[in-house]
């Protein structure tokens, strides 16, 4: 189911329900369907765990949407599995696990994790109301590549944060923040956690794990990790459903046309232009950030000439020349 008619038909009779009440004939003239059809979308919404009531004047969603494998599944227009657990220890660890015995393309979300993990082993605290997802691709490139898969993440919860009216950008080479006067460069949204396996030529699986603070209390959150949340900046709770779908969706748009990544990360980075110090395994880098090649290798300018970092913790110091 890519982008197929199904999604959009979808998408449209929710939007439609959730300002009902509206008659049955009359969604079947504004899909272009017949009346056996609505009734099929209608049960399909039942069984995802909306409220559908039907009354005097027709159909209308009531209550809040649901944060499940179906609801999540309902009009997504990305061709992923959906697997939804209440609790885990950590949805990367499943993920793998699905990804080792041979599956691809599908989606693990858990309302709260008990052993999520950042990167180095470092703790993820992911209390309920997060998103919590790890995707598990087959995708047929050489490992070298993998790095470009976490920052078409970044990109992707960037732009489905922004579009749910928060102010987030990237941080190299893994954190969607919101920009601020912090040491680390703003309040941490978001992390990204790639884990992959593969030959010396080609990657046989990559899990891309996503930490998302979304209805999350920010007493929940680490006191000392500069966190915040979607809805602590947003005042309100965002529709978890939606923000996962549209995740999902401009993920999968650009994994399919890696040309796209580069300059979608660039547009949304805060870290170009920055005074940065980045820890690497070979030693401290410290310089001006001056751009991000792919697969996703920070280019620092230093006293001593450029270099370019693949991996490594990076601290925003100062904007450069002030
Ligand atoms: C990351 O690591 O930012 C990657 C986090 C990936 C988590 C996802 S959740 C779904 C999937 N399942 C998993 O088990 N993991 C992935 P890193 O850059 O190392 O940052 C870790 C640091 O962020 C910690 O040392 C804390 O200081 C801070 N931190 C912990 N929990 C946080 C949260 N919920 N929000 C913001 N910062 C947090």
């Amino acid at each position: 189911m890519t982008g197929g008619e199904l999604p959009a038909t979808r998408r449209v009779l929710l939007d439609a329900l959730a300002d009902g009440p509206v008659e049955g004939p009359a969604i079947a003239t504004e899909l272009d369907v017949s009346r056996a059809a609505v009734w099929k979308h209608i049960e399909a919404l039942r069984e995802a765990g909306f409220d559908v009531e039907s009354g005097e004047g027709g159909y209308a969603v009531t209550g809040a949407p649901p944060y499940n494998g179906p609801g999540v599944a309902f009009g997504l227009d990305a061709p992923y599995a959906v697997e939804f657990h209440d609790r885990l220890d950590s949805t990367n660890d499943r993920a793998r696990e699905l990804a080792t015995s041979g599956d691809g393309d599908v989606v693990v979300l858990a309302e709260e994790q008990t052993a999520s993990r950042g990167r180095l082993d470092r703790e993820w605290r992911s209390p309920a109301g997060g998103v919590w997802l790890s995707l598990a691709v087959r995708p047929d490139v050489p490992p070298a590549h993998a790095p470009a898969f976490t920052l078409a993440a970044a990109v992707a919860v960037t732009r489905a944060c922004r579009e749910a009216g928060v102010d987030a950008r990237i941080k190299w080479p893994n954190d969607v923040l919101v920009p601020g006067p912090e040491a680390r460069g703003g309040r941490k949204l978001c992390g990204i956690l790639t884990e992959m396996s593969g030959e010396a030529d080609r990657v046989s699986w990559l899990v891309v794990g996503i930490g998302l603070n979304a209805n999350v209390d920010p007493d929940a959150l680490p006191a000392d990790a500069a966190a915040t949340s979607l809805s602590t900046e947003l005042g309100s709770d965002v529709d978890r459903r939606v923000l996962v779908q549209r995740v999902l969706e401009e993920f999968e748009a650009l994994t399919t046309d890696p040309a796209a990544v580069m300059p979608a990360w660039r547009e949304h980075a805060v870290t170009l232009g920055r005074h940065v110090r980045v820890e690497t395994p070979g030693g401290v880098i410290e310089g001006e950030a001056v751009d991000v090649a792919f697969p996703g290798t920070l280019v620092v300018e230093t006293e001593d000439g450029e270099v370019r970092v693949t991996a490594g913790d990076c601290e925003h110091l100062r904007p450069a020349g002030s």
